[in-house]
C-alpha cells in the first residue's frame, strides 16, 4: 500500500539518473540516428494497430534501463495491481480508483469492500442502452410528442470535458439527426447561446455531477429548467430531464425523478468518467455499440498496461519519459499536438488529467515534494498550431516535449489534404529533432543568392538547435475503439507518474480555495454585505464591478 517510504529523489535510481544526465545532456539526436540505424525500430512500441515511435527522445539504452529500475524501486507492479484489485489508493479521501473496472469488459469480479461492483456496472450500462436506444429511435419522446434530437450535455470539469471532447471526437459516428451541446461555464452566454440554438420540445438536457452540488451545474441547470418550463409546462420536466450523480437525494431535490436518474459511484473519480453513464451523452451521439467500442478499446489498454512487462508497455514508457524530462532535463511543460480536426478537445481534457492529477505539492508521506510534479501541458490541432505556438517550440529558450497524434486514415479523404497534413506531422518531429546548424543556415542562404553581409546577418536567426524531443503515435482511424486506447493511455501515463512522484493522482484539493472565496464575494456583490476582510486589490475589484454594474 501507499505510505511512508524513501522520498524518491533520494532513491539510488533517482541518482543514478542524474549522473547519467550529465552525460547525455551533451549527446545529439541526430548524431544518435545516425550512429545507430536501428535506432527507429529499438525505440518502437505497438499494441494492436496503434504505433508509438519514441525514437526522437534524447535517450539511449542506458537511459531506459535506469528508468525502469526507477520504476522497479518505486514498486509500480505493486501500485498497478493495487488500482485494478480496488484498493483505496485514493488516499486522502480512502477511496478505491476503478475507472478500469467502468471498461472492464471480461467482467472478471471486482472487488470494493468485499462487494463485486461488476453488477451494478452492467446494470447502469444495461440502463444507459435502453435509455441511449430509446431516444435515438425516437421511442422515448419530448413532452409534446416529437423526437428528441438535441442533446444539451449540463456539467462542468470531469463531468464535461470527457464528454465534450469525445463526441466532438466521434463527430462521424453522430446519429443523423442528433446534435449535442454542452453547458458548462457559469457564464450565462455558455447557457444563452445553447439555449439560443435549441427548440425546447426537442431537447434533451442531461444534468450531469457526481456531487450534485456543483454551483455551475446546478445554476446552469435551473436557467435551462426555467427556459423549459416557461416554454412546455412544469410536467415536461419529466420527459426533458434526467441526472447523472452519485447522489440521489440532491436529485430528487432538484426535481428529477430518481428514474431518470444515471448512478456512478464514489470510485471513479470525475476527470475518469466518461466511461461511466457521464458518457451518457456519447452513447446518445454515437449509440451504445460505438460506446462500447470505446470501452473495448481502453480495456485493451487496460490490459496491455497490467500484464505487458515494462520495456514494452506504452503508457510506463511514456511516464518515465514525462519523468525523465521534468525532473532530470528540469523542462516543465509539455505539448499534445493531435494532427486530426476530430481531436480538437483533446489537449483540453488532457490538461485536466494530467495537471489535476499529478500537479500537487504534498508526497504521499505527507510531506512536501522536492522535486517537479505535473508539467504545463497544452496543445491544440495541427496544423493550426503550427502557425501559432510553434515558433516558441522550435526556437524558444525553453525545451518542450511533444506528442504528437496522427491517424493514418482521415474520415474525410478530400484531395491530397491528409497526405499534406502528414507530411506536415512528420515534418515537424524530424525538425525538432534535426533542427538546422548555422553552417547549415548560412549554406542554405548561399544559394538562395542571398549577399554575404545577408548572410551573416541572418544565419542564426535563420537556425534551429534542435535536439528537441517527440514521441509520434500512429493510429489508423479516430474512431470508438481506438479513442478509448488512447484516452486510458493517457491515464495510465498520468498514474505512472503519480507513483513515481509518490503523489495522490486522484484528489483535487488545489480546486477548492477558490470556490471557497468566490462564495464568500458573491454576497458582497449581490448586496451591500460586507464579507470576510479582503486584501485592497480585492476590495477595490469588488467595488469597481459594483459601480459598473449601476
Ligand atoms: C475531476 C474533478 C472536477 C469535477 C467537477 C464537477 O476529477 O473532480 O473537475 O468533475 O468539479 O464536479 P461534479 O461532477 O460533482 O459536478
Amino acid at each position: 500500500m501507499f505510505g511512508a517510504k524513501k522520498e524518491v529523489n533520494k532513491s539510488r535510481a533517482w541518482k543514478r539518473l542524474e549522473n547519467h544526465y550529465k552525460s547525455l545532456r551533451k549527446l545529439e539526436m541526430r548524431d544518435m540516428f545516425k550512429k545507430d540505424p536501428q535506432r527507429a525500430e529499438r525505440y518502437n512500441v505497438s499494441l494492436e494497430s496503434m504505433v508509438l515511435d519514441y525514437s526522437k527522445n534524447r535517450i539511449n539504452e542506458r537511459t531506459m534501463k535506469y528508468l525502469l529500475t526507477l520504476a522497479k524501486e518505486c514498486k509500480l507492479d505493486e501500485r498497478i495491481k493495487e488500482m485494478f484489485a480496488g484498493d483505496k489508493i485514493n488516499i486522502t479521501e480512502h477511496r478505491a480508483v476503478l475507472h478500469t473496472a467502468l471498461r472492464n469488459r471480461s467482467n472478471t469480479p471486482v472487488y470494493v469492500d468485499g462487494k463485486d461492483v461488476m453488477p451494478e456496472i452492467n446494470a447502469v450500462l444495461a440502463k444507459v442502452r435502453k435509455f441511449s436506444e430509446a431516444v435515438r429511435l425516437g421511442e422515448f419522446k419530448g413532452h409534446t410528442g416529437k423526437k428528441l434530437t438535441n442533446i444539451v450535455n449540463i456539467g462542468i470539469g470531469g463531468s464535461d470535458l470527457g464528454p465534450k471532447m469525445a463526441t466532438e471526437a466521434l463527430k462521424k459516428y453522430w446519429g443523423k439527426d442528433i446534435k449535442c451541446y454542452f453547458i458548462s461555464n457559469i457564464d450565462g452566454t455558455a447557457c444563452c447561446e445553447v439555449l439560443n440554438e435549441v427548440d425546447p420540445e426537442t431537447t434533451l438536457f442531461i444534468v450531469s455531477s457526481k456531487t450534485f452540488t456543483t454551483i455551475e451545474t446546478l445554476t446552469n441547470a435551473r436557467t435551462c429548467r426555467k427556459w423549459l418550463v416557461d416554454a412546455l409546462g412544469e410536467p415536461a420536466v419529466a420527459k426533458h430531464f434526467v441526472a447523472v450523480s452519485t447522489n440521489t437525494k440532491e436529485v430528487e431535490k432538484f426535481g428529477i425523478n430518481p428514474e431518470n436518474m444515471f448512478e456512478f459511484w464514489d470510485f471513479v473519480g470525475g476527470r475518469y468518467s466518461m466511461w461511466s453513464a457521464i458518457g451518457l451523452s456519447i452513447a446518445i451521439a454515437i449509440g451504445m455499440d460505438n460506446f462500447e467500442k470505446m470501452l473495448d478499446g481502453a480495456h485493451t489498454m487496460d490490459l496491455h498496461f497490467k500484464n505487458t512487462e515494462f520495456s514494452k508497455n506504452i503508457p510506463v514508457i511514456l511516464g518515465l519519459l514525462g519523468v525523465w524530462y521534468n525532473n532530470f532535463f528540469g523542462l516543465k511543460n509539455y505539448a499534445v499536438i493531435p494532427y486530426d480536426q476530430y481531436l480538437t478537445y483533446l489537449p483540453a481534457y488532457l490538461q485536466q488529467l494530467d495537471m489535476e492529477s499529478n500537479g500537487k505539492f504534498v508526497s504521499n508521506n505527507n510531506e512536501y515534494v522536492k522535486y517537479g510534479t505535473a508539467p504545463v501541458l497544452f496543445g491544440g490541432a495541427g496544423t493550426d498550431v503550427q502557425h501559432s505556438f510553434f515558433q516558441m517550440i522550435h526556437q524558444g529558450t525553453s525545451i518542450v516535449p511533444c506528442d504528437f497524434i496522427i491517424p493514418a486514415i482521415s474520415h474525410n479523404e478530400v484531395g491530397d489534404h491528409h497526405e499534406i497534413l502528414v507530411a506536415n506531422v512528420l515534418a515537424q518531429g524530424e525538425a525538432l529533432m534535426r533542427g538546422k546548424t548555422v553552417k547549415e543556415a548560412a549554406e542554405e542562404l548561399k544559394k538562395a543568392g542571398k549577399s554575404k553581409e545577408e548572410i551573416d546577418f541572418l544565419k542564426k536567426f535563420k537556425s534551429f538547435r534542435g535536439n528537441r524531443p517527440s514521441n509520434t503515435f500512429v493510429i489508423k482511424k479516430v474512431d470508438p475503439y481506438a479513442l478509448g486506447m488512447l484516452v486510458a493511455m493517457y491515464e495510465h501515463k498520468v498514474f505512472v507518474e503519480g507513483v513515481i512522484w509518490n503523489i495522490d493522482s486522484f484528489d483535487q484539493m488545489g480546486v477548492e480555495l477558490g470556490k471557497q472565496m468566490a462564495l464568500s464575494i458573491l454576497p458582497e456583490l449581490q448586496s451591500n454585505a460586507s464579507g470576510v476582510a479582503h486584501d485592497s486589490s480585492t476590495s477595490g475589484l469588488i467595488k469597481l464591478v459594483k459601480s459598473l454594474r449601476k
